[in-house]
């Protein structure tokens, strides 16, 4: 329902731009200034291709790729749940409002697909990330599966007097720590000595 009072824009006439993302921290080709009306953006994403010790991921890397629209342009992204997996997913984008971001438009089973579109409607840079509800959350993004979009202003960057800022080259950095167990490590350990330590710390404040 369009409670704007704008006039609804006619997708279908807009052109089309099919972005091939890069892995991090290379970025994908892109003007800096836009140079025509706003596009629809296609991405194609595929999620736990690669899944090393168990990780998650958008296309493979981790963090997922960077992806650089305009302000004004339509964002719209397939998200493909290959049959291999085991679980669901999703994508929550920051930079789209509603329907937590995208998350739950796109939850998608193994062997499923979803397409989202949305309108780029504040420049910035914003991260994306599997949002699948609950505990779920903090494991798929902790696993790899973030990312982030830059939306440009449709004019370019520009400096605090206004000036046209350029940039020969970008590249995107993310962090993401695995904790993997050792040999001779397990979580039952861990949780022995804090009980041990918890007690010792009871006890201490029992005889002061
Ligand atoms: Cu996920």
């Amino acid at each position: 329902m369009n409670t704007s009072g704008a006039a609804p824009t006619d997708l279908s006439r807009l052109p089309r731009r099919k972005a091939k993302l890069a892995r991090p921290p290379f970025v994908h080709p892109h003007d800096q200034v836009a140079t025509e009306g706003p596009a629809i953006i296609e991405k194609e994403i595929q999620v736990d291709e690669d899944a090393w010790v168990q990780a998650m991921t958008f296309n493979g890397s981790v963090p997922g790729p960077l992806m650089v629209v305009h302000e004004g342009d339509y964002v719209e992204l397939t998200l493909f749940n290959p049959p291999e997996n085991m679980m669901q997913h999703n994508i929550d984008f920051h930079a789209a409002t509603g329907a937590l971001g995208g998350g739950s438009l796109t939850l998608v089973n193994p062997g499923e697909k979803a397409v989202l579109r949305f309108k780029a409607s504040r420049p910035g840079v914003f991260v994306c990330h599997c949002a699948p509800g609950g505990p779920m959350i903090p494991w798929h993004v902790v696993s790899g599966m973030s990312g982030a979009i830059m939306m440009l202003p449709r004019e370019g960057l520009k400096d605090h007097l206004g000036n046209p800022v350029s940039y020969d080259r970008a590249c995107y950095i993310g962090g993401n720590d695995f904790y993997i167990p050792r040999p001779g490590w397990c979580l039952c350990a861990l949780y022995r000595r804090q009980a041990k330590a918890s007690r010792a710390r009871k006890a201490a404040s029992l005889w002061a």
